[in-house]
């Protein structure tokens, strides 16, 4: 049989997707050979990443479900699995995953819903080099990473060095998986033993799967 996409199908407006898990919005549809068209997931289920076969006269359709951008999953249904349509259509249409789950978003061609989950993975003191003064530059270099499964926006990574100083610093924002480096710097007593912690989105703007990982402490000398 000879493939053909289904993303050039007519645009039907009389036919809707509507089943248990959502209401996706139809963006296209086509007809197909009566009762050939078998959907995996059961429906138009975008918690399920599903794929459709049917046939029109002697072509083979399909198509599998797919993130159209980070929040909209692309899902695809056969008529025969949607009560109250007209039979013998696959159709496709998107779903935002917002409107299904809590903070949800699109992954793997399904609708996940999560939280963002920042945690400091390094956190380094650097005491610059060649001043005899009793005072040394420090630097400090802290690498935030997003180990959630969703976006983090912008944030702010405190510095708190005890007997030191403090520092916020401005902390892009981070899609799942990603992972920033900021730095600020200290004049700090040469010679000195401090105990420092670095802590990510310490104003707490983001709601986090895990807030209880976000802080790391190092002791070093100045
Ligand atoms: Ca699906
Ligand atoms: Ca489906
Ligand atoms: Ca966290």
């Amino acid at each position: 049989m000879k493939m053909k996409a289904l993303y050039a199908a007519v645009v039907l407006a009389t036919l809707t997707i509507a089943a248990a898990a959502s209401a996706s919005v139809l963006i296209s549809s086509q007809h197909v050979n009566a009762n050939s068209c078998f959907d995996t997931d059961g429906g138009d289920n975008v918690l399920v990443a599903g794929s459709i076969n049917a046939t029109l006269k002697d072509f083979s359709l399909g198509g599998t479900d797919h993130c159209i951008d980070q929040y909209t999953v692309g899902e695809y249904a056969c008529s025969n699995d949607v009560p109250g349509t007209p039979q013998n259509y696959a159709a496709f249409g998107s779903t935002d995953c917002r409107t299904v789950l809590t903070n949800g978003i699109c992954q793997a061609g399904r609708c996940v819903g999560g939280l963002a989950d920042l945690t400091v993975t390094s956190f380094r003191a650097t005491s610059a080099n060649g001043s005899n003064s009793s005072n040394v530059s420090v630097t400090f270099e802290v690498t935030v990473k997003n180990i959630g499964i969703n976006s983090a926006p912008q944030t702010y990574t405190s510095v708190n060095v005890i007997g030191g100083g403090f520092a916020s610093i401005a902390t892009p924002g981070l899609a799942p998986n990603a992972l920033t480096t900021v730095t600020t710097g200290m004049n700090l007593v040469r010679g000195r033993t401090y105990n420092a912690t670095a802590t990510a989105d310490w104003t707490n703007l983001v709601s986090e799967s895990n807030e209880n990982n976000n802080a790391r402490t190092i002791t070093f000398t100045a």
